[in-house]
């Protein structure tokens, strides 16, 4: 066993003195003070170099919180062992580092993941809770309670019996309260390395939450979601449906021999044991797992892409064959109710409140030479000739997850929407968006077409997965169902833009109507290939 030094014979160096010894670790101690002439005491401190070869061990204790921190250094730099020494009825978590030079004394606590800087005092009784940081030559005095997460700057004297409380950080990339109260109310708050916004939805706000890993990288851990309540009235029923059908699937995807960490998404509850967090103006915020290595995209960029999404689309829709539709709440009732939709934008016209009608007569016209339309598969549900399924209902391109290095669609996500609803609208609305050669919102209408290629790719992969759950009266309407969905979505685009753009998020004030724009023409193209359409689907059934 080594001797150890301890510079310092005052009343705490005697403690540390005694420590040292309680700890069975070192043969001889001896002291060095300038004014004490204790037994022990072998000699000034300005000797302390002279006696490195007998006393390899090195500790400093002063009660001066600058001045042990100093010895310390010194003690390093003369190539002093510097230990740390802390009295054996001290509790010490194996996880938590104690810097050199540190005193843990009696009955002291240091919790999990709780880190110590250099030359520390933890005097006798006091408490350091889980993933607290103290920093260098801090002195948490006799008694005191330092809570988790705190961080206790350098030097700072913690007075005996104080308790800290954790102050909450600055999260880099946090720009409001709610998004913060958010983060806290997940349990990420004290870890978190930085939040980013994220994705490319229409309704919902979406951050990318970045957390520190073992290996001192930042990592996409998670995903957070401001939830809109102007489109979602009822957030509970939201994620009451979310949580039902994810925990559903993921028992099937287990059963199937699946990843279920990949293949579905996995939400997370708040530290208080709730689906979401409701901040100070009301809004729901939600959490999910990130699911690595995957990639959502904003357009088809190869045909194999599309035929993946089919799959994937087809695949949920079988999945949840099981899924015990009357649980389900309507989370925005008559969602595909494209006759309601057709009166809504009615009304629409008719109130025409920030004057835009005239803006886009010709796009009026289209809607209304199309009223027909509306009631070709609502028709059918009323005569029960079309079975109501647990569907998606948002089934765009962008809300699926590939995987990044094999390219498989892995995992359909924003499943706000889920209730029960007609096949056919799954697959039109992935038609509408996916079978373009344009972007959802492509101003220049020369770019924008239907792709009967894709078309088929998406067919395929969708009959491929679905094709033995579908009915004979459901595949022979598919094709209905992308001209409806794209008629409808259009529709829908419009009735926004003469509301004043109260619904979808848009960047510029006719983007509601350049969208509606891209759809009616898709319609359009759509119309003129319908028989090639059906033969298509006909080919994959
Ligand atoms: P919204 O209702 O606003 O469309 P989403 O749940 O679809 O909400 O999320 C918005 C967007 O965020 C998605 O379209 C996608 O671009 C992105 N996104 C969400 N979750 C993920 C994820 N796990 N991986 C990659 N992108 C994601
Ligand atoms: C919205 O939420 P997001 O961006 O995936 C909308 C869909 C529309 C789509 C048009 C809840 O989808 O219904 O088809 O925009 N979602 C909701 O791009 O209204
Ligand atoms: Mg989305």
């Amino acid at each position: 066993m080594p001797n150890l030094l301890i510079l310092g014979a005052g009343g705490f160096g005697h403690m540390v003195y005694e420590s040292a010894v309680a700890t069975r670790q070192f043969d001889k101690i001896a002291m060095l003070d300038d004014a004490c002439k204790d037994s022990n005491v072998i000699g000034k401190l300005v000797d302390y170099k002279d006696f490195r070869k007998e006393y390899p061990c090195a500790v400093a204790a002063f009660g001066n919180n600058k001045m042990r921190l100093q010895w310390v250094k010194n003690l390093l730099e003369a190539d002093f062992v510097v230990p740390t020494i802390i009295h054996p009825s001290a509790v010490v978590s194996p996880s938590a580092e104690i810097g050199a030079g540190s005193f843990v004394m009696q009955r002291a606590v240091i919790n999990t993941k709780t880190k110590l800087g250099e030359a520390c005092l933890v005097n006798s009784g006091a408490i350091v809770d889980h993933d607290t940081v103290v920093e260098e030559g801090v002195h948490i005095g006799l008694g005191s309670v330092v809570k988790a997460n705190c961080h206790v700057e350098a030097f700072r004297k913690v007075e005996a019996g104080e308790v800290i409380f954790a102050k909450r950080r600055k999260i880099d990339g946090v720009d409001s309260w709610m998004l913060e109260d958010a983060l806290y109310a997940f349990g990420f708050g004290n870890q978190c390395s930085y939040v980013r916004p994220f994705g490319a939805g229409h309704i919902n706000e979406t951050y990318a939450v970045f957390m520190p890993t073992e290996n001192g990288e930042d990592e996409l851990s998670y995903v957070l979601q401001r939830v809109n309540r102007n489109v979602f009235k009822n957030p509970r029923e939201v994620m009451e449906n979310i949580f039902g059908v994810t925990e559903y699937l993921r028992q099937s995807i287990r059963a199937n021999g699946g990843d279920p960490d990949r293949e579905t998404l996995s939400y997370i509850k708040t530290k208080s044991g709730e689906t979401y967090f409701e901040d100070t103006e009301g809004q729901p915020w939600r959490c999910y797992n990130y699911i690595p290595d995957s990639i959502c995209y904003q357009s088809v960029e190869k045909p194999e892409q599309f035929y993946q999404s089919g799959r994937s689309f087809g695949r949920f829709l079988k999945q949840l064959d099981g899924y015990p539709a009357d649980t389900l709440f309507e989370t925005i009732p008559k969602f595909h109710d494209t006759e309601d939709r057709f009166k809504t934008f009615q009304r629409a016209l008719r109130q025409d409140v920030k004057n835009r009608a005239k803006t886009c007569k010709a796009e009026i016209e289209f809607v209304q030479n199309h009223k027909a339309d509306c009631s070709v598969l609502m028709e059918q549900v009323r005569q029960g000739a079309l079975p109501l399924r647990v569907t998606h209902n948002d089934t765009k391109l962008n809300n699926i997850l590939f995987d990044e290095h094999t390219g498989e669609g892995i995992c359909i996500i924003d499943l706000d929407t889920i209730m029960p609803g007609l096949s056919l609208n799954d697959f039109g609305d992935s038609i509408r968006f996916g079978a373009s050669t344009a972007a959802e919102d492509e101003q220049d209408l020369s770019k924008v077409h239907f792709d009967i290629a894709l078309f088929e790719a998406y067919t395929k992969g969708y009959l491929e997965s679905a094709g033995d759950v579908l009915t004979p009266a459901e595949k022979e309407n598919l094709v209905w169902g992308a001209k409806i969905l794209t008629l409808e979505c259009g529709m829908r685009f419009l009735t926004d833009y003469l509301q004043g753009d109260t619904y979808f998020k848009t960047q510029y004030p006719t983007h509601n109507l350049v969208r509606a724009r891209t759809q009616f023409r898709l319609a359009e193209e759509m119309e003129q290939q319908f028989e090639q359409m059906k033969a298509i689907v006909k080919k994959y059934s």
